[in-house]
Order: C-alpha cells, then structure tokens, then sequence
C-alpha cells in the first residue's frame, strides 16, 4: 500500500464497493489482506486508482465481469457495456471512430480502459479495434469525407485515450530491462510507438519515449545517460530515404556499441535496407513486440 496526496482520479472505497458489488467492509478486508492493492491519502483514507482494480480484475476473473465503467442508466450506455464487456469489436470499431470523429475524449477513454478492465489483451485492443478505426480515419481523409484538421482532431482524439490507458496498465513488480522506444527524424506518426512503449511497460521494461521526428542517428546522449538494452524503432512514413537509410545506418552502429538489441517495426520498414546485424530483429506486428 502507498502514501499519496488528494488526487481527482482516485477512486473511494465507497466507489470500489459499487463497482465490485460487494460491500465496504470486504473492500477493508482485501486490502488488509493485500487482495487488493490502494493507496493511502495523507488523511489515512484507503483510495483507488482504475489499474488497482484492474489488477484485481486480472487475478479474480469473476469480478473482471463486474467491472461496470458506465452508469447503465440509459439504453445507449446498457449497449456500450455488453459491447465492452463481450469485446465486440464489430460494434465497436465503428463506434470508436464516430465518437473519436466528434472527438469525444471521454467515451473513447472509458472504452478503451473498459476493455482493458474486462481483461482484454493489449494487443488485441490496439490490432483488433484501434488499428481498424485509426485506417479508416486515414480513409476518410483520403476521400475527403474529413478535412485534414478533422483527421488531426480525430486521430489525437484516439491518441489522448491510448496516453491516458497508460495509467491503468498493470506493470509487473519486477524490472525487465530498459527499452528505448523512437520514431526517425522526419515521422511525425507516433502512436504505433506510443502502442509498443505500453505493451513493453505491461511485460515490465521501463521505457523512454522519445515521440515524433526523433533524430535517432544522433542519440548517443540517450544511450549514455539512460543505457537502454533494447531498442525499439517505428516507421511508418518515409519521405525521404536517403535520409531515413543513413539514420538508421547510424543507430545501428549506437546499438552495437552499446550492446544494445535493436528490433524494428511498421509499415516504412519496407523502404529501408535492414541488414547485418547479429542483435538486429525485425518484428511484424504488436504480437511480436509481446514475444521480442
Ligand atoms: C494518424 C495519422 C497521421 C497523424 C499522425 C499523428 C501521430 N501522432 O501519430 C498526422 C496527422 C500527423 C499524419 C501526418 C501525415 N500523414 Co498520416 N496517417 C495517419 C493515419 C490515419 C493513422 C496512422 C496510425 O497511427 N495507424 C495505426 C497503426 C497502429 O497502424 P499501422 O501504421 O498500420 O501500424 C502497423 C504496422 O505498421 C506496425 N508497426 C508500426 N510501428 C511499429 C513498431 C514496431 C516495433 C512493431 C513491431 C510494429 C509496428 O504495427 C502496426 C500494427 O500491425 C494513417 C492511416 C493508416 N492507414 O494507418 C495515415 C498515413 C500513415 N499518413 C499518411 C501520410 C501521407 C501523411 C502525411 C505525409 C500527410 C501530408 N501530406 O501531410 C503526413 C506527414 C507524415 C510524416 N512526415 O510523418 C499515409 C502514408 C502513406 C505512405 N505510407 O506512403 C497514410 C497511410 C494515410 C493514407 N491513406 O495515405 N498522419
């Protein structure tokens, strides 16, 4: 159990109790006995953050079916919950789009962190639905159905939700290593990265995310102060090869001196040329980022 000042995203044992449809007194009893994992408030109150209960939900797979994040008092919200509580990513995708197309940041969040609650794998909330929804926002701008703001509103929508997931991942005690998680110099995409940086957190890497245009040739400064052992690279979009190729050339050769494994992942891998490197791992999907 940890100490920790007032903060608006705890949640009251009161709430917990609600949530878990038990009552407050075994709320008291399972984080006496360590069951359940809280924080404590300066004024001695047990409270809640959503990965606590989460992390409850992974161990105790009866109540992850309880884990009700919408007020089902109306027939909408009743839907979303079956929709989030089964998974169904058919009716989901779609939704997911209209909401991050009218740029609703909160039904996006309980969404994603329902589907998280409910023991849905990563790797399945980021290929199965929020892949589907993010190409078809690409789509949409594309035939023009969405002006190029909408398509930025729409897609930062989709990214604010996946930053606020982070919180609610449930992070293994141990410490798997260190990962360096960057995109090249000219990639303004990052939530592919944004997705491998979580799944790594949820294996147990503590990762430094460096974000778009990160000028990987020239990182050496990282991998002195923060000695990573592993390396991830996303690339999705190259506008220039000749310039992405010699960043990557140098990044390779910051990775074997560091002693680095250096594993590379996304669509722009197909217009670089990867070779020679004996700790050097190209991976295919977010499956792969689970298994690296
Ligand atoms: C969101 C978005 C943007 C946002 C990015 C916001 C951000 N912070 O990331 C903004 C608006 C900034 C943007 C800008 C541009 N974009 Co854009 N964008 C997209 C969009 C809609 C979604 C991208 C995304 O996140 N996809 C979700 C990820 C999860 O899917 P994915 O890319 O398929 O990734 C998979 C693999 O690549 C792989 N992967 C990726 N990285 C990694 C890493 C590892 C380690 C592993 C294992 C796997 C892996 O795993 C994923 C799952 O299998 C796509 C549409 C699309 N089809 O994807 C266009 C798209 C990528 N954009 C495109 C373009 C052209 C641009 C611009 C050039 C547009 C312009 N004219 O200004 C600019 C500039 C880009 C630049 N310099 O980087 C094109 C690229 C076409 C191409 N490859 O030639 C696309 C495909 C749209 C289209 N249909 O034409 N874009």
């Amino acid at each position: 159990m940890q100490k920790t000042a007032n903060n608006t995203s705890l949640i009251s044992s009161i709430d917990v109790a609600k949530i878990l449809g038990v009552n407050v007194a075994t709320i008291k009893r399972w984080t006496d006995s360590g069951k359940l994992d809280c924080v404590k408030t300066a004024g001695g109150h047990r409270k809640f953050l959503l990965r606590h209960l989460a992390a409850f939900a992974m161990e105790h797979e009866k109540y992850s079916q309880r884990l009700s994040l919408l007020p089902i008092d109306t027939q909408p919200n009743l839907e979303l919950s079956h929709q989030i509580l089964r998974a169904d990513y058919k009716e989901l995708i779609p939704y997911v789009l209209d909401r991050a197309v009218a740029c609703d940041q909160s039904t996006v969040k309980t969404i994603l962190n329902g589907l998280y609650m409910v023991n849905q794998d990563l790797v399945s909330i980021y290929d199965d639905l929020l892949r589907p929804v993010l190409h078809r926002i690409g789509e949409m701008w594309m035939d023009g159905t969405l002006s190029v703001s909408q398509e930025h509103l729409a897609s930062q929508t989709i990214r604010d939700g996946i930053i606020q997931l982070q919180d609610v991942v449930v992070k293994p005690d141990h410490l798997e290593g260190k990962a360096f998680v960057l995109t090249l110099g000219g990639e303004l995409h990052d939530i592919p990265a944004k997705m491998v940086q979580h799944l790594l957190e949820a294996r147990g890497f503590q990762v430094l995310f460096s974000g778009q245009k990160t000028p990987a040739g020239d990182t050496i400064s990282v991998f002195k102060s923060y000695k990573p052992n592993r390396v991830y690279l996303s690339t999705v979009y190259i506008e220039n090869v000749a310039e992405a190729q010699a960043e990557f050339k140098q990044l390779q050769r910051l990775c074997e001196s560091f002693e680095a494994s250096l594993f590379v992942g996304g669509s722009g891998v197909a217009q670089l040329k990867i070779e020679g490197q004996a700790n050097l791992k190209l991976l295919n999907n977010f499956s792969d980022v689970q298994n690296s």
